[in-house]
């Protein structure tokens, strides 16, 4: 029998401060009961990562969220990646590999450099500024929805869509609903925006459409491979970059490291990754009885991973909660683990390395100038403002 918690992981007060409630979860047990679920939890790094590497036992294909697909309506139709098992998924899988690929990543680099580069520079002018809504925020905008080709109208639904999606995750509760709110012109944009008459030619999203003329996909399914793009790839490293610069704000002799050697950039950004994870949560299904250090868990099961748990747990990370760019953070899960591992992470990580680097040359202090202010998401730890100071280099 796994120890029994009636903390609810998805309540107000848990959201806000997730980092908080972590130790209680990892001490309660490797496996624990969330009563309030009706799920099954995980939050130490051996057995989130053994859960991630078997995706056969915790299958993806009835839901990432609380709701069991077996049983439940999705939200919305399924993701023909998150939310789908071998063999249709690495199909997918291997054809949107081929379009977020190395090279195309090497060809936009100078692209999104000089815009980062620009940006920074216009922020450092002003000394002050909110690393959320004018960096964070502002970054991923002004580089991705071009990389996938959308159409210019309309591109502010993508912050609101992202939200309303990651808080599907969770239950239905007041996060969400609030998240719902007079956001149904989000939800209908997407749907438009992915289809193959509106999104420009030479762009990441025809490219889509381009696996399906070669059969790889049908039309269908590329549309929705499209919605994946928009989905997984904006408020992601929005909230990635806006706590890398908070990481930095907080730990001033970390960024004085970075500023004397630039190439930690990626590295900083990685920690920051670990130290502070976006996606904080995604469950499983079990597709069979499995015992795990133990404990039998039933087939049909919902298990709660919690992958910022993991990857601040003191059996795995020498002194988890410090924000260090030198460590090694390989075997992090924050951006997941197996076959599943998230698919954007090379995008990811030149958004990251570049801002970094671009603050890391221009400013030679960064200093918080006042709280940073959350935005509470049933996946995501998000941010909504972090008002910073700094001094140019
Ligand atoms: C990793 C992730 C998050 C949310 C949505 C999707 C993926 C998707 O494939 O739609």
């Amino acid at each position: 029998m796994p120890a029994t918690l009636t903390l609810d992981p998805f309540d107000e007060a848990f959201l806000a401060d997730p980092y908080a409630h972590h130790e209680t979860i990892r001490n309660a047990g490797p496996v624990v009961w969330l009563e309030a679920l009706g799920a099954y939890g995980m939050a130490r790094y051996a057995e989130v990562q053994a859960a991630l590497r078997d995706h056969v036992t915790f299958c993806s294909a009835r839901g990432v969220g609380l709701a069991d697909f077996a049983r439940e309506t999705p939200f919305r139709p399924p993701s023909l990646l998150l939310e789908a098992d071998p063999p249709l998924h690495d199909r997918t899988r291997s054809l949107m590999n081929k379009i977020v690929s190395l090279g195309s990543l090497k060809e936009l680099r100078p692209v999104w450099q000089a815009k980062a580069e620009r940006l920074v520079d216009e922020l450092v002018a002003r000394r002050h500024f909110d690393a959320v809504t004018e960096l964070g925020e502002v970054f991923p905008m002004l580089v991705f929805p071009d990389t996938i080709g959308l159409m210019d109208e309309g591109r502010e639904h993508l912050l609101d869509y992202a939200a309303i999606v990651f808080n599907a995750f969770g239950p239905r509760n007041a996060v969400f609903e609030e998240g719902n709110r007079g956001k149904e012109a989000a939800i209908s944009w997407v749907a438009e925006t992915c289809r193959r008459g509106n999104l420009k030619p030479g762009g990441w999203g025809m490219a889509v459409y381009a696996a399906a003329d070669a059969g790889l996909c049908t039309e269908d399914e590329a549309g929705r491979l499209v919605r994946s793009f928009l989905t997984a790839g904006v408020d992601t490293t929005v909230n990635g970059i806006s706590h890398l610069v908070l990481a930095l704000a907080q730990h001033p002799s970390e960024f004085q490291r970075l500023r004397a050697n630039t190439k930690l950039a990626t590295r900083a950004f990685e920690e920051s990754l670990r130290w502070d994870s976006t996606v904080q949560t995604f469950f499983r299904t079990t597709a069979r009885e499995v015992e795990v250090a133990g404990v039998t868990i039933p087939e049909g099961a919902k298990v709660l991973l919690f992958l910022a748990a993991a990857n601040r747990d003191p059996a795995r990370w020498s002194d988890p909660d410090s924000f260090r760019i030198e460590r090694n953070t390989s075997g992090h899960v924050g951006f997941g683990f197996g076959i599943h591992q998230c698919l954007g992470q090379m995008v990811a990580r030149l958004e990251g390395e570049l801002v970094a680097t671009a603050l890391a040359e221009r400013v030679s202090a960064l200093r918080p100038a006042g709280a940073p202010v959350r935005r509470l998401n049933n996946t995501l730890h998000a941010l909504a403002s972090f008002p910073v100071e700094i001094d140019p280099a």
